[in-house]
């Protein structure tokens, strides 16, 4: 627990000691050593090129409420901002390490794997036995087939899955510490949506957690029976007043912060790359304060702010010694005039058209992110640190 790190530690070491703590007290990913290997041979292969690599997190983290875990706490998160952002870093002449949620979207394969459409309605029968995409489909499938082809063939995409916020956390340290030969050259992006609450590895019990005293009772009863021995070890039961077998316990889960390793990863983890974090509200009056509070807190270099109900519609770039910058798609408001994509506070989601954005925003995220990113690497040669 973090409680037993010593009162008296200096604040400068506590960052430190906590980073030690939590990764000795929950175990690794079981695949980390081969993912670590994975990262290095790609990341050594790009930055001996040259080329700017980034590292795109992307999809929900799970809370595991059990060692062998049943039941767990998830996040929303389709991996839609992940998926496409890494895209379009692509398409921007970036190599892409995508950290995501084990069967959350991947880029490209995104276009059909979780459309309401099954993948199998964009094909049809062709000729002598053979399955080709339906005509209507073809065009579209061809471009994307193509870019993806070409990320694959020229090694530019390397993908590494996650499940649990433990294993997202060893994974993220461990590619972010790989990108260090990168220098500014290298990015993070971090659009994972990341649980802020946790079960710590010391109060998960091993097995799935019972409903019923069932159990208990049948160890006490030394395996000759699941009655419990008097009323009051007995529960709740909906629809019986006096049940002839075990009745439901309630669950209280009891969850402790996660540690927040932004502050580690900027100072430590990858002191010389740019750091872009996401910043997820569903509240628009505290969206903004919040985003320029973790660039504060932080010390990164972007926060990039999104609402629930618009982040498909609008973000909001949040950097130091800039204004506040908002990025939009062009849209027709619900009662027909273009709207004002210039507006320098949240859009009424009310007067949102129904349905998706015709253009994806992420197209116009990773250029302006791009532009950023080149400054950074300036400033840094001008510096002497590149
Ligand atoms: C985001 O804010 C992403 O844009 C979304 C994307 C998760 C909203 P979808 O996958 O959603 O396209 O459906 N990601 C960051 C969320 C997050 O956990 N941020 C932390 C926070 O807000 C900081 S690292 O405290």
């Amino acid at each position: 627990m973090l409680s037993d790190i010593p009162s008296e530690t200096p604040p400068e070491n506590l960052a430190a000691l906590a980073e030690d703590h939590y990764f000795a007290a929950n175990p690794p990913p079981k695949d980390l050593a081969n993912h670590v290997a994975l990262a290095r041979e790609f990341i050594d292969y790009h930055a001996a090129a040259g080329r700017r690599l980034v590292l795109v997190t992307s999809g929900g983290t799970t809370v595991p409420l059990e060692k062998q875990t049943v039941r767990f706490i998830d996040n929303f998160s389709a991996g839609t901002r992940g998926a496409t952002s890494a895209e379009y870093f692509l398409e921007a002449g970036y190599a892409v390490v995508f950290l995501h949620r084990q069967f959350s979207l991947l880029p490209f394969s995104r276009h059909y794997s979780h459309a309401t459409d099954c993948f199998l309605d964009f094909l049809r029968e062709g000729p002598n036995g053979s399955v080709v995409a339906r005509d209507e489909d073809a065009a579209r499938m061809l471009h994307v087939l193509r870019k993806y082809r070409d990320a694959r063939d020229r090694n530019m995409l390397l993908l590494l899955p996650f499940v649990s916020i433990s294993d997202y956390l060893h994974e993220l340290r461990n590619v972010a510490q790989l990108m260090r030969p990168l220098g500014p050259q290298g990015l993070l992006y971090l659009a994972a949506a990341v649980s802020d609450f946790f079960v710590p590895p010391d109060r998960m019990s091993e097995h799935k957690i019972q409903s019923t005293n069932a159990v208990d009772a049948f160890k006490k009863n030394n395996g000759s029976s699941s009655r419990p021995a008097n009323e009051e070890e007995e529960t709740f039961d909906n629809f019986d007043s006096s049940p002839t077998v075990p009745r439901s316990k309630s669950l209280i889960i009891d969850l402790d912060p996660v540690p927040k390793f932004l502050k580690n990863l900027v100072e430590g983890w990858s002191p010389q790359g740019m750091i872009v974090s996401f910043k997820l509200e569903t509240d628009p009056a505290i969206l903004v304060h919040k985003a320029r509070y973790s660039l504060d807190r932080y010390q990164h270099h972007l926060v990039i702010g999104n609402l629930l109900s618009t982040r498909k519609w609008e973000v909001v770039f949040v950097s130091p010694g800039n204004p506040d910058r908002w990025i939009r798609v062009p849209f027709r408001k619900n009662g027909g005039g273009l709207a004002d994509t210039e507006k320098e506070e949240p859009v009424d989601p009310k007067s949102l058209p129904e349905g998706e954005p015709e253009v994806e925003i992420e197209s116009l995220i990773i250029p302006a992110v791009q532009g950023l990113h080149s400054k950074y690497i300036q400033t840094m040669e001008t510096k002497g640190q590149a």
